[in-house]
């Protein structure tokens, strides 16, 4: 069964990350959502398995939430915040603060996880320069990372398609770290594998090669999301961590998908015991009420850079028309205690052995080639249908909107990110559900 266009006319809108042909022959339209669920235009409901796109952690439509963002845009609906301010922006900052490891306590507001990613590089050069090491420049990223669709961020990125139709505009002086996804060593394992440590000293090969003095920042997903979940190694980020100190070099975590209790913890930093030097964080930050993206940097690195500047001159030149914009500043400051309130992110940490139990009791589900996971997040790889990558996973998925179960698919992995109030019962229903479509998948 496919939804009923409520509109005739789909062709306008020019749909991201999507086979605009295929779906406007056959579209998936939701019209509301309220929870746990979506419903759709045809009238069904659909468990949401994925948080919408990894961001709604504290489910759909909550009143709290709504209620702040109506209140605001009834009050304040814009305010500058080049050489203005408006208290909103500053109270969100400090509770996004409180949030964040210690030390990483200046906030710089951006509209979404690609804009934290590009002004998260920038503040990292800024920050050298500033030092009087301008030529640090050169910047790491790592194969498979996601770190979302600016020039920046594709540059560091290391995902082939999104980056190959750019590949002449990519940034100068980008390295890349080796993935870390082995199936040989770590077929199967449940939370973080074994095998993979070593996979960070590639860090001290980069080095040498183009020495440290040249280096300005590494950055690295601490879980893998968009590629298709991947676990890092036991070890494997504290490793990058020591590397990076010992050189001078800044560690970025792009925590746009780990943020706000998806590992249990308000931060991957936070869950791995692992402190980087900036933080990237957009999605969960409101619960994906209005666009909104953050930078957590040290302090040393803000009063470094703002120091740095002239009295009564702009220190960084940097910044969006929208950041901190008054509704996603006011839907922050709700969520946020809407978290605390609730207890989601000890809630997602206590679910997190069930949600485990669940997903790798899929091993014997038919085209199950491995299934990976740690706190609210699971990667279900299939095997590929023979010269067709990715069909499997796209029929897959398909059949479990139309059976009632929204997931996501990237290649041939199903991936799994259910807001952080999901109970058991549906936690066992989302994979029951994958197990049947899957038995009838091709
Ligand atoms: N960094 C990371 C680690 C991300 O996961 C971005 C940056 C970019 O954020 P924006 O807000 O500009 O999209 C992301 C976004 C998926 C999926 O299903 C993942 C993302 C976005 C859309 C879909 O894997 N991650
Ligand atoms: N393009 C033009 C012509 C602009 O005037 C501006 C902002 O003033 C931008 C792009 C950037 O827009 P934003 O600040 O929303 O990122």
């Amino acid at each position: 069964m496919t939804s009923r266009p409520v509109i005739d006319d789909l062709s306008s809108f020019w749909m991201p990350f999507t086979a605009n042909r295929q779906f406007k022959a056959s579209p998936r339209l939701l019209e509301s959502a309220k929870g746990m669920y979506y419903r759709t235009t045809d009238g069904r409901e659909v468990l949401d398995g994925c948080a919408g796109l990894w961001c709604v952690n504290a489910g759909h439509s909550r009143d709290e939430i709504v209620a702040a963002i109506t209140q605001q845009l009834s009050t304040l609906d814009f305010a500058p915040t080049f050489q203005m301010g408006h208290p909103l922006a500053f109270e969100a900052a400090t509770k996004v603060a409180e949030l964040m490891p210690a030390g990483l306590d200046r906030i710089f507001f951006t509209n979404s996880g690609s804009e934290s990613v590009d002004t998260a590089l920038k503040i990292a050069l800024a920050y050298h320069r500033a030092r009087g090491e301008g030529q640090r420049t050169r910047l790491i990223g790592r194969e498979r990372g996601y770190h979302g669709v600016g020039f920046g961020g594709i540059s560091v990125g290391g995902i082939a398609p999104n980056r190959k139709t750019f590949s002449g505009a990519l940034l100068p002086a980008v390295d890349h770290l080796p993935h870390t996804h082995n199936l040989e060593h770590n077929a199967f394992t449940k939370g973080q594998p074994a095998w993979g440590a070593h996979l960070a000293d590639e860090l001290e090969r980069i080095v040498t090669l183009h020495d440290a003095s040249t280096i300005a920042a590494v950055i690295v997903e601490p879980v893998a999301g968009s590629t298709g979940v991947l676990i890092p190694p036991q070890g494997y980020l504290q490793k990058l961590r020591d590397i990076c100190t010992k050189h001078g070099i800044l560690l970025i975590f792009d925590e746009v998908i780990t943020g706000f209790g998806r590992l249990g913890k308000a931060t991957a930093s936070e869950y791995f015991g692992v402190t980087p030097d900036l933080l990237t964080m957009a999605k969960a930050i409101n619960n994906a009420s209005i666009p909104m993206g953050a930078v957590a940097a040290s302090r040393n690195i803000h009063d470094t850079v703002v120091n740095a500047g002239a009295q009564g001159a702009i220190e960084l030149f940097h910044g969006y028309t929208y950041s901190a914009h008054p509704a996603a500043a006011a839907a922050a400051v709700a969520t946020l205690d809407l978290y605390r309130r609730d207890g989601l992110f000890e809630r997602a940490a206590s679910l997190a052995p069930a949600f485990e139990a669940a997903a790798h009791a899929m091993r014997d589900a038919k085209h199950v080639k491995d299934i990976r996971n740690l706190g609210m997040i699971a990667g279900i790889e299939l095997e590929p249908r023979d010269g067709a990558p990715g069909a499997r996973a796209y029929e897959a998925f398909v059949k479990c909107f139309e059976a009632g179960v929204l997931v996501r698919f990237t290649g041939d992995i199903l991936a799994f990110s259910p807001p952080l109030i999901i109970d058991e019962e549906q936690i066992q229903h989302i994979f029951k559900t994958v197990r049947d479509v899957l038995a009838t998948v091709q």
